[in-house]
């Protein structure tokens, strides 16, 4: 394998403070499955909580984009009524712990925090017709607005592959020497290194 190629060395990141999303499509599900595996691997890998991970899935790799935009948005609306109940405010859903004294029960507070990062995982594989051309345009392009659009990092976890040898190299999966390597790895150190850079920017703190 090419020494020159590939990610450098991992950043040493923190994740016990952040919340991903993995969304992934369903086709190609051999392939999906152990892509994120190799995804959520990394992310407890670098200390991001079980209960901080959250795993959706579509039918295919054009509703990647509408899922992450939604996620997105949906996880922010979450975090506001975690607020809103901390300060007294309105309930959207948490639970109440049960009071037996007749007082008004504690709101819990909920562990839901606005997602700081998304993978979106799919594996589209060339077909005979131009299908495979526009699906990989409108998927990478709407995934690369969405983060920039909402200020949330979207991992491209997609991969856009000739056939199967090539599809199941990048989960590695490959048949005798050409095992591969899980590109799923890369994907969750990515969302983590991602998520976190992006709490510190947005702080206002630099390196
Ligand atoms: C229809 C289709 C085809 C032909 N190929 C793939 C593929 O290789 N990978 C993938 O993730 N999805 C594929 N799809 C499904 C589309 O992404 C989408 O789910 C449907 O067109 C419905 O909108």
């Amino acid at each position: 394998m090419s020494e020159i190629k590939g990610p450098s060395p991992d950043a040493k990141v923190d994740g016990s403070s952040l919340r991903i999303a993995i969304v992934h499509a369903r086709w190609n599900k051999v392939i999906i499955d152990a892509l994120v595996a190799g995804a959520l691997k990394k992310l407890k890998e670098a200390g991001v909580k079980e209960s901080n991970i959250v795993v959706e899935s579509v039918p295919g790799s054009f509703e990647l984009p509408i899922a992450c935009s939604r996620m997105i948005t949906g996880s922010h609306i979450q975090a506001a009524s975690n607020e809103a109940d901390l300060l007294g405010g309105l309930n959207f859903g948490t639970p109440k712990v049960a009071s037996r004294s007749g007082t008004p029960a504690p709101t819990i507070p909920s562990a839901n925090q606005a997602f700081d990062a998304v993978i979106a995982i799919g594996v589209l594989i060339k077909g005979a017709t131009m299908h495979f051309e526009y699906i990989c345009d409108a998927v990478s392009n709407s995934l690369m607005k969405i983060q920039v659009d909402t200020g949330v990092p979207v991992i491209f976890g997609v991969l856009t592959v000739l056939n199967d040898d090539q599809a199941l190299e990048r989960a590695g999966l490959g048949k005798g020497d050409k095992k591969g390597h899980n590109h799923g790895e890369e994907w969750g150190l990515a969302a983590v290194e991602m998520g976190s850079h992006v709490r510190r920017w947005n702080s206002g703190k630099f390196l």
